[in-house]
């Protein structure tokens, strides 16, 4: 399905630190007033219509300021969705539980609601947050894990709607591997916040949608060496892991502490958004002695080189060494969508050859995103 030219699915945008994020669906429960109540707003609803299981819009918590939603007392509350009717989606809401909370508090995903008609409705994922077993506990699949209180907790679910299938994580932790449906439709259908006790409590922000993403690795299209002399290998060295490295070493240092090889590694992504950017070379020493490699990637808002592996031994065997982009992702992409990445490295101690050679067998970078 195309989001863009779906009109049933809600576009929504989100400012995080200076970049828009863009998501299918977006519930950060802040653009209601403080202390109000959800029934009636934003497409929420009380379960089968119901406008006495209520929850109230809270600011004692949160994580997107000022408002969470606090279901207790209990609330029992279903926002339908529509138009996720095919492919892939990642589904993610923070959850609070406080230490407090007595009972069952549950966050549950329908492929299918019909209010008044439960006969018709399908139950997809159903976490039940037991505070008397002080567990998490998915209804539809059966698994259980240590629940977490007190804190902000991510639940994840990636949804493939294509060959009917959800991983539940709980905390950045695979707990549901399994069908997203028997019975019911292809489809996320609704959400609903449940409190099954009268004082179990939980708290919830930051409920999102988004079409999954898929990661490019990408050889590099370019190579610039600005320190040390080439001995072996071209610019498709690095492309593969085929024993073919690219080698340079040692030729001219102004001083002993600098990088003797320091090299640029130009690519292209396809993703001029990315949600990850990671960067790797596999290399290793061809003489021994104290050898540090580190890479960075280009931000090209400061023209500086961001580390993203801090110097680390390399040796005569073989290592991958890799890091990735953190922050406004946005900065390591630049004209043309070009990704530089750069891989230095020093000698720290004493070597076996007055021109130490780095063998390097791949550099490459990985783009994750829409
Ligand atoms: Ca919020
Ligand atoms: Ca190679």
């Amino acid at each position: 399905m195309n989001v863009l030219s779906n009109s049933r699915v809600l576009l929504a945008t989100l400012a995080i630190g200076g970049s828009v994020v863009t998501h299918a669906y977006l519930e950060n429960f802040d653009t209601y007033a403080t202390n109000s109540n959800i029934i009636g707003q934003g497409g929420w609803r009380g379960w089968d219509n119901d406008s006495t299981l209520n929850a109230t819009l809270v600011n004692t918590r949160s994580v997107s300021a000022p408002n969470s939603i606090r279901a207790t007392n209990l609330t029992n509350v279903v926002r339908p969705l529509a138009g996720f009717t095919s492919g892939k989606w990642v589904l993610r809401v923070k959850q609070y539980v406080p230490s407090t909370s007595v009972g069952e508090a549950h966050f549950v995903l329908f492929n299918r609601y019909s209010a008044n008609n439960h006969p018709s409705s399908d139950w997809s994922v159903e976490l039940v947050a037991e505070s008397f077993s002080s567990t998490i506990h998915n209804l539809q699949s059966g698994d259980v894990a240590p629940l977490i209180k007190d804190a902000w907790v991510e639940i994840k679910c990636e949804i493939d709607l294509t060959v009917n299938h959800v991983n539940v994580y709980y905390n950045g932790a695979l707990l549901t591997n399994s069908a997203w449906q028997t019975g019911g439709l292809l489809a996320i259908g609704a959400v609903q916040l449940y409190a099954f006790d009268p004082t179990s409590q939980a708290f919830y922000d930051d409920l999102t949608i988004d079409p999954a993403g898929t990661v490019e690795t990408l050889a590099p299209v370019a190579e610039q060496l600005l320190r040390g002399q080439g001995v072996s290998g071209n610019l498709g060295s690095w492309s593969a892991d085929d024993n073919n490295p690219r080698v340079i070493k040692k030729f001219f240092v102004i001083n002993q502490i600098e990088p003797f090889v320091r090299v640029n590694l130009n690519f292209t992504t396809t993703k001029p958004s990315p949600t990850s950017i990671g960067f790797e070379t596999k290399a290793r020493m061809i003489e021994g002695g104290l050898f540090q490699l580190s890479l960075g990637l280009l931000n090209k808002t400061s023209g500086q080189f961001d580390l993203v592996q801090t110097e680390t031994a390399v040796s005569t065997n073989y290592s991958v060494f890799s890091g990735s982009a953190s922050g406004d992702l946005s900065r390591y992409v630049g004209t043309g969508n070009s990704i530089t990445g750069q891989i230095a490295v020093r000698q720290v101690g004493p070597s076996a050859s007055l021109s130490p050679q780095a063998s390097f067998e791949t550099g490459s970078a990985t783009v994750g995103g829409q």
